[in-house]
Order: C-alpha cells, then sequence, then structure tokens
C-alpha cells in the first residue's frame, strides 16, 4: 500500500514537472495519439462535426514554413513555427481541407476542394463495400454456379481511375478471390466476376460475370513452412548480431544519431517514412553540414498491361490512393530485421479521427554485412607488405508497406562515407488470372503475362517509386548539373605524339529551368550532380553531391493514355523543381479519378527558374515486371533504388580517421533466427 502511495506521489511530482503541452519536443514529429484525438474533437466541435457524418480520410502534420523552421534551427531560443495540423475530411460529398492549430485547438482554416480526385478511402468504407457482394443474390448465384463455399471468399476493392467519363460518382471494382485450400487469395481469383461499387452510397452499379475459366488449383500456392512437405531445400546455420556495447545510434523523440549522421524520422499515413533534416558531422570542419532537408517515396504507381474489361483499371497509385503509412505492417524481429533492430510505432487517424497505433513499423538498425568501406595494399614496396582495410558498417532504417498483394520493403541506409542509399524491394505475391490453359503451347491469344502455373497468367506491369529529395547542400541554394562525359577524337596534329584515337572530357552543364532538368535515361553517361554554387571546397570545386541511379525503367505507356497522363511524370527518370511547399506528391493531391491537371509533369511546364535556388528533385527507381515462374507463388525480393553520393563535399575522404569498431567478446553468445 505504501509503495503504491509512493508511486502516485511520484507519478503526480512528474506530471507536474512535465510542461502540460501534448505538443512534442520537435517541429517535424509526427502527430502523436494525443493529438491526433484532440484534433478530432476540434474538427468535431466546429459547425462541420455537429451531428452529421464526417468522415476523416487523412489527418497529418502540415509542414512547417521551411525558412522558419530553419531559422528556429539555427536558433533555438527563437520560438518553433506553429504546429498546425492537415485534415482532410468528407461531409455530403465535399472534400474539406482543413488546418487546425494544435496548440490552441482552433480551426485555422476549412476550404471545400472543387477540384477533380478523390481522398484515400477509409478503410471503413473499404470494409463496407467489401461485404457488398455477399448480400447479393446475382453474385451468391455465381459463387453457387463455381461451386463454391462462399465462406471461403474474400473481396477486396479496387479504385477505379478516370478512364475519360465524366463521373460523379466515387466508383470502385470489387474483386473477389477464394480462400479454399491456401491462404495465398491472390493465387485463386474468381475470373470473371465483377462487381462495381459507390463508394460513398455503398451500394452496387454494375455486376458481371462473364468468363468461365477454370480457377486455379489451390495445390502448390502455399507459401508458409507449415504447409510444405518434404522434401526442404538445403538449411543454412543460424546466426545473430551481437554488440555487447549496445547500439551506437541514440533515438531521441524522433531524432536519430549514429556516427557522423544526424536525422529526423518522420511518419505519414500517405507516405510512409519521411527523413528530414539529415546532416552529417565534418570532423574537419568540427560541424554539421546539411545533405537532405526532406525525402520520401512520393508515389508508387503500378499500371497493368491488361486492358481488357476486368483488368484495365488496375492502374494503382499506391500512395495517393492507399497510403503508404496506413499500409505499414509490424515488422518481424530477426526476420524483417536483425537481430540488433529497434522498433518503432506509428499512428494514423481512423475514419472517425481516432488515432489508430500501427506496432513496430519501423526498425532502426546497424549493418554490418561484411562489405569492405576501403582498403589498400601496398604491393609494391619491396619486403613489405602495408595493408589497411576498415569494414563497411551503415545504419538502415526500413519500413515494409503491404498494398494488396505486393510487399514493398523501403530502406534508408546512411553511411559513413556520407552516401545515403534508398532501396526499394518488391516482394509478396503476383496479381494472376485465371486462364483455360495448362501448357504455353496450348496459347494463341495475347494474354498479357506469363503462364506461371496451371490455370495462373501473372500479368505484366510496371512499378514505379518517385521519390521526393529536397537536398540542401550545405544550404538551401543549390544548382543541378549534368557533368556530361563526351568522347573526343585525338587529331593529328604536329604537337601531338599519342598513338591514342580518343578521350573523354567531362563537359558540365547547369539546368537553368526546369525544362533542362527533365531527363530521360539516356545512353550518353552522364554524372547527376546537385551543388551549392555558392561554395567550393579548399581546392575550388563546387561543394556537391552526386545521385547516382539504379533501375531507371520509364514509363513507355502512350501519353494520351488515361493512367498515364496522371502518371505522366514516369516518362521521366528526374524532374527538378524550385521548392514549394504545396508540391509534395507527383501526380498530386487527391489521385483517385483525378484528371491529372495538378502533376508534377504540369507543374514543372511552367519552366521556372531553378538556379542557384532551393530546389527538390524527383527520381524515379523504375521496373518493367514481365513475370517469371521463379515470382510464383511468393515472390523473392526484388530490389532496386539509388544513391546520394558526397562529391566534392568534402575535402578529402570522410572515412579515413574512421577507427576500427571495438573488437566484440561475447563468448555465451547462441544463434537463433
Ligand atoms: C537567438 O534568438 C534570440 C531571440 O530571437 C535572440 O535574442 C538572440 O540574439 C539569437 N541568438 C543568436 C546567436 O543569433
Ligand atoms: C602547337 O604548338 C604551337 C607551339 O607550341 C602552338 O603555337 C600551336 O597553337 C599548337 N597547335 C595546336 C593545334 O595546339
Ligand atoms: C506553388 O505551387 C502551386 C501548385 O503548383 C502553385 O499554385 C503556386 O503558384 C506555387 N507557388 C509559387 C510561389 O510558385
Ligand atoms: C524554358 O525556359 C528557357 C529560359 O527562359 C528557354 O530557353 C526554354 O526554351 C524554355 N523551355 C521550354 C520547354 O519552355
Ligand atoms: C557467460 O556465462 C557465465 C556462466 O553462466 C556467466 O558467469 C557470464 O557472466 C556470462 N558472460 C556473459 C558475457 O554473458
Ligand atoms: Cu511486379
Amino acid at each position: 500500500m505504501a509503495l503504491r502511495a509512493l508511486k502516485s506521489l511520484l507519478l503526480l511530482v512528474f506530471f507536474l514537472l512535465v510542461p502540460h503541452s501534448i505538443s512534442s519536443c520537435h517541429p517535424l514529429d509526427p502527430l502523436t495519439p494525443a493529438e491526433i484525438n484532440s484534433i478530432r474533437r476540434t474538427v468535431e466541435h466546429s459547425q462541420l462535426g455537429s451531428n452529421r457524418k464526417l468522415t476523416f480520410h487523412y489527418v497529418g502534420l502540415d509542414d512547417p514554413d521551411k525558412p522558419g523552421l530553419l531559422s528556429w534551427l539555427s536558433n533555438h531560443t527563437k520560438t518553433p513555427p506553429p504546429r498546425r495540423a492537415f485534415v482532410t475530411a468528407r461531409l455530403d460529398k465535399q472534400i474539406h481541407n482543413i488546418i487546425v492549430d494544435i496548440s490552441d485547438n482552433t480551426i485555422i482554416s476549412d476550404r471545400i476542394y472543387g477540384g477533380y480526385g478523390y481522398p484515400i478511402p477509409t478503410s471503413e468504407e473499404e470494409a463496407a463495400a467489401n461485404a457488398l457482394p455477399f448480400s447479393y443474390m446475382p453474385f451468391l448465384q455465381s459463387a453457387k454456379k463455381r461451386k463454391l463455399d462462399i465462406a471461403k471468399v474474400v473481396c477486396e476493392t479496387f479504385l477505379v481511375g478516370w478512364f475519360g467519363e465524366r463521373k460523379e460518382k466515387r466508383v470502385a471494382k470489387i474483386r473477389c478471390f477464394y480462400r479454399h485450400g491456401t491462404d495465398n487469395i491472390y493465387m485463386r481469383p474468381l475470373q470473371g466476376v465483377l462487381v462495381t461499387v459507390d463508394l460513398d452510397e455503398i451500394v452496387i452499379l454494375g455486376f458481371k460475370d462473364r468468363i468461365r475459366t477454370p480457377m486455379p488449383k489451390a495445390e502448390g500456392t502455399d507459401y508458409r513452412a507449415s504447409k510444405q512437405r518434404p522434401p526442404f531445400a538445403p538449411r543454412t546455420n543460424g546466426m545473430t548480431i551481437v554488440q555487447p556495447d549496445g547500439p551506437s545510434f541514440t533515438i531521441d523523440g524522433h531524432m536519430i544519431r549514429w556516427a557522423n549522421w544526424a536525422f529526423h524520422l518522420g511518419f505519414d499515413a500517405r507516405v510512409g517514412p519521411i527523413i528530414s533534416l539529415a546532416s552529417i558531422y565534418d570532423v574537419d570542419k568540427d560541424k554539421y553540414r546539411s545533405v537532405l532537408y526532406k525525402g520520401y517515396l512520393s508515389e508508387l504507381y503500378v499500371p497493368y498491361m491488361d486492358v481488357s474489361d476486368e483488368w484495365y483499371y488496375r492502374t494503382f497509385f499506391d500512395a495517393g490512393e492507399h497510403g503508404l503509412g496506413q499500409c505499414a505492417v509490424p515488422l518481424e524481429p530477426t526476420r524483417d530485421c536483425p537481430s540488433n533492430a529497434v522498433f518503432i510505432d506509428g499512428y494514423v487517424a481512423g475514419q472517425s479521427g481516432n488515432s489508430i497505433k500501427l506496432s513496430n513499423i519501423f526498425c532502426v538498425f546497424e549493418r554490418s554485412a561484411g562489405d569492405i568501406m576501403w582498403r589498400h595494399t601496398e604491393t609494391e614496396i619491396p619486403g613489405e607488405k602495408v595493408r589497411e582495410v576498415r569494414a563497411d558498417v551503415s545504419l538502415v532504417v526500413r519500413m515494409v508497406t503491404v498494398i494488396g498483394n505486393y510487399d514493398n520493403v523501403l530502406d534508408w541506409e546512411f553511411k559513413q562515407s556520407g552516401s545515403i542509399k534508398v532501396m526499394v524491394g518488391l516482394t509478396g505475391v503476383l496479381e494472376v488470372k485465371g486462364v483455360p490453359y495448362t501448357h504455353t503451347n496450348q496459347i494463341r491469344e495475347n494474354v498479357h503475362g506469363t503462364l506461371l502455373a496451371e490455370n495462373t497468367i501473372g500479368v505484366n506491369h510496371d512499378h514505379f517509386f518517385t521519390y521526393y529529395l529536397d537536398l540542401d547542400i550545405d544550404g538551401p541554394d543549390n544548382s543541378f548539373i549534368k557533368a556530361k562525359m563526351q568522347t573526343v577524337r585525338v587529331m593529328k596534329g604536329r604537337n601531338t605524339s599519342t598513338p591514342r584515337k580518343s578521350y573523354w572530357k567531362v563537359v558540365t552543364e547547369t539546368a537553368k529551368t526546369e525544362a533542362d532538368a527533365r531527363l530521360k535515361p539516356s545512353l550518353e553517361p552522364a554524372d547527376l550532380l546537385v551543388v551549392n554554387p555558392n561554395k567550393m571546397t579548399k581546392v575550388g570545386n563546387h561543394i556537391g553531391y552526386r545521385l547516382i541511379g539504379g533501375s531507371q525503367a520509364t514509363s513507355i505507356l502512350s501519353d494520351d493514355d488515361y493512367p498515364q497522363i496522371l502518371g505522366a511524370y514516369t516518362k521521366y527518370e528526374l524532374m527538378v523543381t524550385p521548392y514549394n511547399r504545396s508540391e509534395k506528391w507527383a501526380p498530386g493531391e487527391f489521385v483517385h479519378q483525378s484528371h491529372g491537371d495538378d502533376t508534377l509533369a504540369v507543374w514543372t511546364l511552367r519552366n521556372r527558374s531553378i538556379e542557384n535556388r532551393d530546389i527538390v528533385l524527383w527520381y524515379t527507381v523504375g521496373f518493367h515486371h514481365i513475370p517469371y515462374q521463379e515470382d510464383f507463388p511468393v515472390m523473392p525480393t526484388l530490389s532496386g533504388g539509388f544513391v546520394l553520393r558526397p562529391s566534392n563535399f568534402f575535402d578529402n575522404n570522410p572515412v579515413l580517421k574512421v577507427l576500427p569498431s571495438k573488437p566484440v567478446h561475447w563468448p555465451n553468445c547462441t544463434a537463433h533466427v
């Protein structure tokens, strides 16, 4: 009893000491559960909430004004920028964009959006739509005709974009799958059955049952270890990672500090992880220098290549239509992330504005994958061997978002050498359709994909991950430069005695306006640089960072194809815009059924000046995906990405003075995986 009283007293003292404010420590911190709930109350207590059906579609941090934030960062005694939330809610079929001041629970503005497009549907709307077929007689009859156990039919909402029609309704198709004999539901679609619904009214608008093709077999589709039968593949021995001295990073609120890096890890329902204020400590200058003001995956566009009635609408914009953060899943210790990982939760708002906890959606860990950071052996000194090696150790922030069938692994990896490596990994299961064929020699029509197993076609498609990268290389004002390598023919002349016929030289081109920086993948080699034209290294090179591209596939769909109007920016590997607080998402704000009039491709047509200004890079990591049999029934991870690498940012190798890690003695360690 006494102990309990003491505890209460201590709690009371603690409560009195902690400032009575629900605002978090850092202006960029994601909304806390208490903030989300207070935003809900603020909106509900306004005239919007009075007893009518209000649905919340997005609740997130309203980006603080950049100059205000930078000025606060340079001097913490100044007042931080006001903490505000951005809310998208719907009421009476109208979209309200609401800005709420979190510190005093007031509504700063409430604007009705009058343009095209709809916000992300709520999970309640999707659940209600998914339930519709089960009380719809024609659908039940279709299931009966196919001799299906209706209790094992699972349905899912597929949003339908804009295809040129004058449409007032929020339309989706409901596609159903058969969970019989397998949990890999996507491998068993009810081919030919298509339910069209109105997401506002939650009613069925249309129903079709046309094609009668056999449903692919359940056999061989399950991926769970418990469902596999011998023989099994060779097994590797367990391993683990032991850090007896603990991790070398610290997580202070949402600020993460590790080795020479410091950055803020935010979270957003739409885009998932947001890396802000990434800066690197320069040993020689004894200060942190800014690299990335903000970076996140702005959109993930996945168009499929079957244009039939049943498939044409599968042209997904996963961030704008579903929410990458909202679809983040808990990560499994030792498998999704190594044993030394630390896990972090996230919070989003539900349909009623209530806060929902998403557990363990981030993991942060140090990685030592056996790679070499740098090395050299002097082999030419007679009688002596000089050798120096450093193992590569990096820090990874990971989130996995599962949008229906696909699992997307999103990694941000920080290296001591100053590089930031951004990787995406595609895994999960393919989207397939049922066909009558059991062998390729029976196929006479265009099936738009690969026969993966009997009666199963994996349909061709693309994945375009478009990253927003507001680089601030040693300050906000930067320029984008192409350092082109051009072949030079050596001219025969009196002055040249060289037997060489050619070499290459570097021709740099500074992009003056947006048009200069709309880059398609090109055969002409070039380094893509962001430099600070106002700063130089000691020997006079412009301080910069380089973007080293990876999977550079860009869209090859026709420009006038409807989804491609919205995804027009995927025709380019890279675009550069001047910083503009309201230009955040490549396909625009409201993506579902947008007409594509507010996209990155449209913004850049203004051809604004981008030289020696605060600029934003939009880089697309693309994959053209022809399915292969190995992708069935679950796909081994396919990775791609890009690297931001210092290029004349430091005066010399920034990891020259990194000492090797202390040796680890851990005699009692038992490996577990
Ligand atoms: C920081 O800001 C405060 C308040 O605006 C001001 O009084 C102070 O001089 C500033 N300090 C520096 C180092 O600029
Ligand atoms: C060759 O060298 C001479 C003398 O050094 C110089 O005047 C001339 O411009 C040079 N020609 C070329 C083609 O570089
Ligand atoms: C910022 O972007 C929006 C949307 O493209 C545009 O309407 C606005 O004029 C831009 N502001 C400036 C200062 O360019
Ligand atoms: C963009 O602006 C530059 C400089 O004003 C101009 O030279 C160029 O032709 C413009 N490009 C387009 C596509 O408008
Ligand atoms: C290893 O095990 C021994 C005996 O159980 C114990 O005394 C010792 O503290 C352990 N060492 C470590 C590093 O855990
Ligand atoms: Cu794919």
